[in-house]
């Protein structure tokens, strides 16, 4: 009887190992490491790869993560919403530890957060925000302020025609159509001018971020409008671009034409210091050790900030030359 009742414990106990055992493999299958081997698995959506901005910042993450001891799932959503989602939602289905994204619009994210949140994952926004009431749908938003962006690039204009009286015509490139920075770009640089009606925005359009859609769009600027006096673009990429289109009409940037950018990547950096542009508004891509650390903190149930701010600077042709050889980016 004794035999009977040990062989029926002994049986029980092996049941349960071979239940955990299999429980541990598919966990490390589905790639979620916390429990089983401390490791933290992050998942990150990135918007895509079309700026030296982007580059520096997915650079920026992946190094950071290996430098955290952080496993990093990682992908590209080529400037699409749809395809965020769905590495959202397969790294829902993989149970990874932690979801960082940079929104590429800031509308329609709140179905896909709840359900990161319905899964009990927490996600952290770098980058750019979104326009979700629910703020509990994540943890904290970690980036720059868009709109104080907007507003130096206007107080340079401000400051650079004072005492004038002639129109100022400004063509204006926007990021992104219904991204956070292209909207808050957009708006902090209005803001700014609006209150002076000698400047005139003539023209103002998508370049989406890119260097070829900034030249091509500029290129049709150039053709409709005879007077332009300012090119405000919302980052160095499609300034560059514009400056191409510029020179190929056979006017001069910078000097003909006056350029206002945004990033401050070491492309931008150089046509600044040579002149070609003429004040560029800071915005750091350097988030990857920030993101770690708060990821590191959110997972352990510590609290975290929720807004963590981006420190910047801005730069004229001589601030230029001098920041130039200590560029990381
Ligand atoms: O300015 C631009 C990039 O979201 C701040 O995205 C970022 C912007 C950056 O493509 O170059």
């Amino acid at each position: 009887m004794l035999k009977k009742w040990s062989a029926a414990v002994l049986s029980g106990l092996l049941v349960v190992g071979a239940l955990s055992a299999c429980g541990g493999e598919k966990a490390d299958d589905a790639g979620s490491g916390t429990k089983d081997d401390g490791k933290i698995t992050m998942g990150f959506a990135q918007v895509g790869a079309e700026s030296g901005w982007r580059t520096a910042n997915t650079k920026s993450i992946q190094e950071a993560a290996t430098a955290a001891g952080i496993e990093l799932k990682f992908s590209d959503a080529q400037q699409k919403q749809e395809n965020q989602i769905k590495a959202i939602r397969s790294y829902i289905a993989q149970k990874v530890d932690i979801i960082a994204f940079s929104p590429v619009v800031e509308s329609g994210w709140d179905t896909v957060l709840k359900e990161a949140k319905d899964a009990k994952i927490p996600v952290i926004l770098t980058d750019r925000a979104v326009d979700s009431k629910d703020t509990s749908l994540y943890k904290t938003f970690i980036g720059s302020d868009f709109v104080l962006e907007g507003k130096k690039a206007g107080e340079w204009l401000v400051k650079e025609y004072q005492g004038k009286t002639d129109t100022v015509n400004i063509v204006e490139l926007q990021g992104t159509t219904g991204s956070a920075p292209a909207n808050d770009r957009k708006s902090g640089f209005a803001d700014v001018i609006k209150a002076d009606p000698k400047f005139k925005v003539i023209a103002s359009q998508t370049g989406d971020f890119t260097r070829a859609k900034g030249k091509e769009v500029m290129e049709a600027f150039l053709k409709a409008n005879p007077k332009i006096d300012v090119l405000y673009a919302h980052n160095d990429d499609m300034g560059l671009g514009a400056i191409e289109a510029i020179e190929a009409a056979g006017k001069k940037p910078g000097v003909d034409i006056k350029i206002i950018t945004v990033d401050a990547v070491k492309d931008g950096m150089t046509a600044l210091a040579a002149g070609k542009i003429n004040y560029i508004v800071e915005c750091s891509p350097l988030l990857g050790p920030q993101l770690m650390d708060l990821a590191k903190k959110v997972i352990k149930g510590e609290t975290i900030p929720q807004r963590v701010l981006t420190e910047e600077s801005a730069f004229t042709p001589e601030q230029a030359k001098t920041e130039l050889p200590n560029r990381k980016y």
